[in-house]
C-alpha cells in the first residue's frame, strides 16, 4: 500500500454532472409516483401559509418556511423507506411532515416548547435541528450504529447551503466516507444563508463537488422538479442500502418567502430573482406536465386543495388551543442537582426545584 493509494472504487463517478439531473419533461410521468409528489406539494404549500399566518397570530413563536423547496421536502419524505431516519433541520418540517409525522406536531419545537413535539423514535425523525449542520454527524452516528448492528436502516440527512460550511458538516461527511455508513446527505442549496448569497459563501464550483474531496460521489439535481429529486434520493438510499456508502446530493432550489416570518428579504435580494424563480416554482411545473400527460383534472386538482385545507384546519386548531404550561418544566432537566440560583428562582415561581 503506498501513501496515495485510494480506497475509493475507480469506477465509482464522483464528480457530479455539468447540468442536474431532471426528469420533468424528459420522461413519461409515473402515474402513481408523479400525482402522489404533486399532492404532497400542494399540501405543503398550504402548510407553510398556514405556519406563517400561525406566528402573526402569536401561536407560533417562528417558521422558516420552504415555500419554493417544496420539491425538496416531498421527496425527502416519500423516498425513505420506513425503518429509514430522517434528520431534518430547522426548515425541513414539511420532509417530515410527509414522512408521516402529524402536521401539528412537526411544530413543537417551533412553537416553544421545551421538548420537540414528537416522539423521534416512533417516528424514526430525529428533533429539527437549529445548530447548523450539528444534525448531521448525529446522522452519520445512528447510520454508523445500524449497520453495526446489521439493521437494514439507511439515513437522510437535511442540511442548507450555509449549513456547508460548517465544522460539522466536514466532520460529518469524513467519518461517513471513512466508514462507508448507509447516510445520505442532501444539501438543499436555496442561494441563501439569511442574507448571504452563495457567491460569498463558498468558491467551490458547486456544493456537490465537495463530495469528492471525502471520497464520495456528488450528484446535482433540480430542486424544483420533484420527482428528479425523488430519483436521486431513491437511488442514493438503495445505494447506502447495498453497503457502497454514502452520497452527497445537492439540489439546486430558491426559497421565495424571507428566511423565517422575522426576516425582510427585499433588504438582500431583488425582485427580479424572485420573480425568475417563481417562474420555476416547482408546484406549477408538475401540475403543467400532469395536466399535459391527462393524470390530473381538474376535479383532482381540487381534491388536492380540499385535502390540503383539513391540513390546515388541523394545524389551526392544534396550534388555537392553549397549551398547558407546567413553570416547573422551565427548572427540570438542567441540572441533576440545581444551583442555589436556579432553586432560588423556582422557589419565587412558587415552584420546588
Ligand atoms: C451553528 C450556527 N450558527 C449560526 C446560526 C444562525 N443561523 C440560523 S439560520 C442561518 C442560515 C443558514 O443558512 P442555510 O444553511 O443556507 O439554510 P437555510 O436557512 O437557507 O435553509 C444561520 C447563520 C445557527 N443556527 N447555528
Ligand atoms: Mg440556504
Amino acid at each position: 500500500m503506498t501513501v496515495s493509494q485510494l480506497s475509493v472504487d475507480p469506477a465509482v463517478a464522483l464528480l457530479p454532472e455539468p447540468e442536474p439531473h431532471r426528469l420533468l419533461g424528459s420522461v413519461p410521468p409515473d402515474p402513481v409516483l408523479w400525482p402522489r409528489l404533486h399532492r404532497e406539494l400542494v399540501r405543503g404549500r398550504r402548510y407553510n401559509a398556514q405556519a406563517t399566518a400561525l406566528t402573526r397570530q402569536g401561536r407560533l413563536a417562528v417558521y422558516p418556511s420552504s415555500t419554493g423547496q417544496e420539491a425538496c421536502q416531498v421527496a425527502a419524505g416519500l423516498a425513505l423507506g420506513p425503518r429509514d431516519w430522517l434528520f431534518p433541520s430547522y426548515r425541513d418540517t414539511l420532509a417530515a411532515v410527509v414522512r408521516g409525522l402529524p402536521p401539528a406536531a412537526a411544530l413543537g419545537l417551533l412553537r416553544g416548547d421545551w421538548h420537540t413535539g414528537y416522539d423521534p423514535r416512533a417516528h424514526r425523525v430525529a428533533p429539527l435541528c437549529t445548530p447548523l449542520a450539528t444534525q448531521l454527524p448525529h446522522a452519520v452516528g445512528l447510520a454508523h450504529a445500524a449497520r453495526l448492528r446489521g439493521d437494514d436502516v439507511a439515513v437522510l440527512g437535511l442540511v442548507g447551503d450555509g449549513g456547508t460550511s460548517e465544522g460539522d458538516f466536514h466532520e460529518a461527511l469524513n467519518f461517513a466516507a471513512v466508514w462507508r455508513a448507509p447516510v445520505v446527505f442532501l444539501v438543499q442549496n436555496n442561494g441563501y444563508a439569511i442574507s448571504v448569497p452563495l457567491a460569498k459563501q463558498t468558491a467551490a464550483p458547486t456544493l456537490a463537488h465537495k463530495a469528492i474531496g471525502y471520497g464520495m460521489p456528488g450528484r446535482l439535481v433540480d430542486g424544483q422538479d420533484a420527482p428528479a429529486v425523488h430519483d436521486v434520493l431513491t437511488r442514493a438510499l438503495a445505494r447506502a442500502r447495498a453497503g457502497e456508502g454514502p452520497t452527497l446530493v445537492e439540489a439546486v432550489t430558491y426559497r421565495l418567502d424571507a428566511h423565517t416570518n422575522a426576516d425582510d428579504a427585499t433588504r438582500y435580494r431583488a425582485e427580479d430573482e424572485v420573480a425568475a424563480w417563481r417562474a420555476r416554482d416547482p408546484l406549477d411545473l408538475l401540475e403543467r406536465e400532469l395536466r399535459r400527460a391527462g393524470l390530473l383534472t381538474d376535479e383532482g386538482a381540487a381534491d388536492a386543495r380540499a385535502e390540503a385545507e383539513r391540513t390546515a384546519a388541523e394545524l389551526r386548531e392544534a396550534l388555537g388551543a392553549d397549551p398547558a404550561l407546567r413553570p416547573a418544566d422551565l427548572f427540570a432537566h438542567v441540572y441533576a442537582t440545581p444551583t442555589p440560583q436556579l432553586a432560588e428562582q423556582a422557589r419565587q415561581f412558587g415552584e420546588a426545584p
